[in-house]
């Protein structure tokens, strides 16, 4: 199912081609309207208007989140305030915010790629969405509201937390469709067993996550649990918010919107293009948008792409769902450890639940990783002896995938925090 079958499925050369005419567009409009980009173009004698292939944009300089908070809160807007229609802002875990703004086009064509992505999913204008993602500065809420609008599905706009009260409106309003990230989808799961509530009794068919991190492991437990059929969806609000890029139903990896955004793969160190289908810190250029155009911003998320044509006949390159966050990547005693890795494994082991914590320390000048995770009741019941070989047996298969040893520890079910929006689960006291 398409939203925007010719723009989907598009031949390749007429997409280049396409994408072209629109770089060379954007890349002149940051030169004219942003201080900013000008003096780096200058500074660097380039002239977007003598760009004649997309692989020139590797002369271009890159953007990054310091960029847009050294221009908090406007410096990079490309159209007067008077043209912006809504702004968002994402305040992150530390130091100042940045901030987006989006004309109305910008609006319209935001609608229109997350449509795409409820489309793609299977999702249809008979479905009723229920929004759990905050509403708000957040762009999640809004973004995907508003996409869920233009498809015309019905949409239920409950934004984030109080589950109980979730769970209800999901059977009383006969949800058919849950948007909110893969961390709430799995304490929705819990809340509805607490509640004597049978997810195969509710009218729940779809499920589209994103905005953290999950693995395949996450995405069979949540479809077991909640009998739906799960599917990932990426963006971030410096480049949009939601509807960069999505899943179809082959669930085999996400279409990149890619007549709207121009994507590189590059080394994170050299930053120079890995080879084909390796992975690499994912670059996004925006190729449409007028009030916060961005160049070559860097995501410092880690993904590979997949060139191969998708059976579903979309002809967007696909990539694989993000394997972590340059900056989430743990070094444990020099090996690169990422915490997706970790939870594929833990999801696998029997008697284990859904729930950890990675904790990470120095001791004597050595790096030592614990994970904590939830185990089942009965094995707290059960001799010492059982519980042992269950840590022993996670340790093996820890040490075996991420080829460094590692501490575990059980707790009890329920004792770790749920997530009610995106899970923190690494506490890294090394940087205390
Ligand atoms: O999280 C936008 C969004 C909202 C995407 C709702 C999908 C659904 P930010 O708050 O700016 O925007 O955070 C962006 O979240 O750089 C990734 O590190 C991470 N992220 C987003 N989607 C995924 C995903 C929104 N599907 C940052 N898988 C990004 C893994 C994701 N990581």
């Amino acid at each position: 199912m398409y939203w925007q079958k010719d723009q989907e499925c598009r031949p390749r050369p007429e997409l280049e081609k396409l994408q072209l005419e629109r770089l060379q567009r954007t890349l002149g409009r940051v030169a004219t309207n942003v201080p900013f980009y000008r003096n780096k173009f200058n500074e660097l004698k380039l002239k977007p208007e003598k760009m004649t292939t997309l692989s020139e944009l590797q002369n271009f300089p890159f953007t990054t989140k310091q960029d847009l908070r050294d221009n908090y809160p406007y410096g990079l807007f490309a159209v007067p305030l008077r043209d912006v229609v809504r702004i968002h802002s994402s305040s992150g875990t530390t130091g100042i915010a940045t901030v987006v703004g989006y004309s109305r086009n910008d609006i319209v064509t935001w609608s229109d790629m997350v449509a795409r992505i409820l489309c793609g999913a299977g999702v249809t204008p008979d479905d009723v969405i229920q929004i759990a993602f905050g509403y708000g500065l957040f762009t999640g809420g809004f973004g995907l509201h508003y996409g869920a609008e233009r498809l015309g599905a019905s949409v239920i706009p409950i934004s984030s937390g109080n589950t109980k009260r979730q769970i209800q409106i999901m059977q009383d309003f006969k949800t058919t469709a849950l948007v909110c990230t893969p961390s709430y989808a799995l304490k929705m799961a819990d809340v509805m067993m607490d509640m004597g509530v049978n997810p195969n009794g509710l009218s729940l068919r779809y499920g589209l996550f994103g905005a953290e991190p999950w693995s395949e492991a996450m995405r069979a437990e949540i479809n077991e649990r909640l009998g739906i059929r799960a599917t990932d969806n990426y963006g971030l609000s410096e480049v949009m918010g939601p509807g960069v890029a999505g899943e179809c139903q082959e669930c085999k990896g996400l279409h990149i919107n890619e007549d709207h955004f121009l994507v590189e793969v590059l080394n994170p160190e050299t930053l120079t293009p890995v080879a084909p289908g390796e992975v690499g810190e994912l670059v996004i250029t925006t190729l449409t948008k007028e009030a916060f155009p961005v160049i070559r911003y860097r995501t410092r998320d880690l993904t590979r792409l997949i060139p191969e044509p998708c059976p579903c006949g979309r002809t967007f390159i696909r990539m694989n769902r993000v394997l972590g966050r340059s900056d989430d990547m743990l070094i444990i005693k020099g090996v690169n450890v990422f915490p997706t890795q970790i939870e594929s494994v833990l999801f696998d082991i029997e008697g284990t639940e859904p729930h950890y914590r990675l904790i990470v320390e120095r001791e004597n000048h050595e790096d030592k990783l614990t994970v904590m995770v939830e185990a089942v009741e009965s094995i707290f019941f059960d001799e010492m002896k059982k519980q042992r070989a269950l840590i022993d047996s996670i340790k093996k298969r820890l040490a075996s995938e991420l080829g460094v040893g590692v501490e575990v520890k059980l707790v009890e079910e329920r004792s770790l925090e749920r997530f009610d929006g995106k899970g923190a689960r690494v506490i890294d006291k090394r940087q205390l």
